[in-house]
């Protein structure tokens, strides 16, 4: 059933199975790591303990889903005219579908044991999700912190079931990181203050996809022509040859969205926006924001040719998107 459901692996473990995890979110929140993330720093002790998030709940059900690209995320980097999405994000929202199929899965598993009850969560509820898949033997948190498996690579969503029902928990998976430092040598940010611990403020997923309003300089020139999340530390990560395929067609690439022409992106209106991204995870951050992307994409790309795209834009309506223009035409010059 769970591989019926798209699922590549499945581990179990108890609500109270990361102790450590509620001081290291305090120390993330503490350090303001998480940035304008504000709701990181509410219910953190939901967050940091699911064991009263749900106190019914006896255990923990952890769900691997594979996103694996078929090509080199990294190649599109090159294209100084194209921008780059992350892989997660070239076509259907990966939360509506995750968790259709726990939905389904819990469905299935209280067919099997009624009278129990589920709960069931995908990124967006107050649940450490990577620390609960380590604690349940799904895989184990790498140095850029994601969940890695020695079967699965890392290129997986998470999700979870939380239940009622009184399931043998597995073993919690140990790392296997080695002397391996990859992810940490290549990020383009150093947001990475020492290995297992992200500083959110500096990576490029939180600027592009989280940060709202202008971002400082220094951290514009190094978002290259990223412009919706960032797969760099995941990328080169050697467990990748063990990557299982992806079997849910609907995250593969759409061909408009592997390196689409940033002057198409800049000259997107509201309308055309909100069409062009029906479905995607990209539709959340606005056409403000994500001109705002395209804009430092442009100021970073050497290419003089795509002056006029972001000349267009100095008069924006939205000030963010404006100062990133001017900002573009200027590096351009
Ligand atoms: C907030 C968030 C972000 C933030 C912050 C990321 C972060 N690392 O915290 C931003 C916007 C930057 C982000 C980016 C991305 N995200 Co995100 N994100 C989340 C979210 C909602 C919460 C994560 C969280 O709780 N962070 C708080 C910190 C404190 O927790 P932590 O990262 O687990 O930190 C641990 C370590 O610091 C560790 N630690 C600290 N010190 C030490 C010392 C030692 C020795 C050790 C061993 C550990 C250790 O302890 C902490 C607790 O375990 C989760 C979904 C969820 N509900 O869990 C998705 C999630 C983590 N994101 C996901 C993805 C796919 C991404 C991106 C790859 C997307 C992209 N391509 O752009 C990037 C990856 C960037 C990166 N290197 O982490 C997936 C990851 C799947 C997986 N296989 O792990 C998740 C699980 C969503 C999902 N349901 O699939 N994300
Ligand atoms: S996602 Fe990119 S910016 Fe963020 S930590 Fe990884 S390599 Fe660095
Ligand atoms: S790239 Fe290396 S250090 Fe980073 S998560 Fe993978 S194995 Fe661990």
């Amino acid at each position: 059933m769970t591989r019926q459901e798209g699922f590549a692996k499945m581990r179990v473990c108890r609500p109270d199975a990361i102790p450590e995890a509620a001081g290291r979110l305090a120390e993330f929140v503490a350090q303001g790591r998480h940035g304008q993330m504000g709701w990181m720093a509410e219910r953190t002790h939901w967050r940091g303990d699911p064991a009263t998030l749900w106190p019914e709940a006896r255990s923990v059900i952890m769900l691997a889903e594979p996103y694996t690209p078929v090509a080199d995320p990294l190649a599109a980097l090159d294209r100084r005219d194209r921008a780059t999405i992350s892989v997660y994000a070239q076509n259907r929202d990966y939360h509506d579908i995750v968790k259709k199929r726990l939905k389904r899965l819990g469905r299935w598993l209280l067919e099997q044991a009624p009278g129990e009850q589920i709960k069931v969560f995908v990124d967006t509820a107050p649940v450490m999700e990577k620390p609960l898949g380590q604690a349940a033997g799904l895989g184990w948190q790498g140095k850029h912190t994601n969940l890695l498996a020695r079967d699965l690579g890392n290129w997986f969503f998470l999700g979870s079931i939380f239940t009622t029902l009184d399931l043998p928990p597995d073993a919690p998976e140990v790392d296997h990181c080695g002397n391996c430092t990859a992810c940490l040598d290549i990020c383009p940010t150093d947001a990475f203050p020492a290995p297992f611990q992200l500083d959110a403020t500096r990576c490029i997923s939180y600027l592009t996809i989280e940060h709202r309003g202008p971002v400082d300089i220094d951290l514009r020139e190094k978002m290259g022509n990223r412009i919706y999340g960032c797969d760099d530390c995941l990328a080169v990560c050697p467990w990748n040859k063990f990557a299982v395929e992806a079997t849910e067609m609907r995250y593969a690439a759409r061909p408009d969205l592997q390196s689409p022409k940033l002057a198409d992106l800049a000259a997107l209106d509201d309308a055309g926006f909100r069409a062009l991204f029906a479905g995607s995870p990209i539709k959340r951050i606005g056409r403000g924001r994500f001109v705002r992307n395209v804009c430092y994409a442009i100021g970073n790309s050497g290419e003089a040719g795509l002056i006029p795209a972001a000349q267009a834009l100095v008069g924006d309506e939205d000030p963010v998107v404006a100062d990133a223009a001017r900002w573009a035409v200027e590096r351009l010059r």
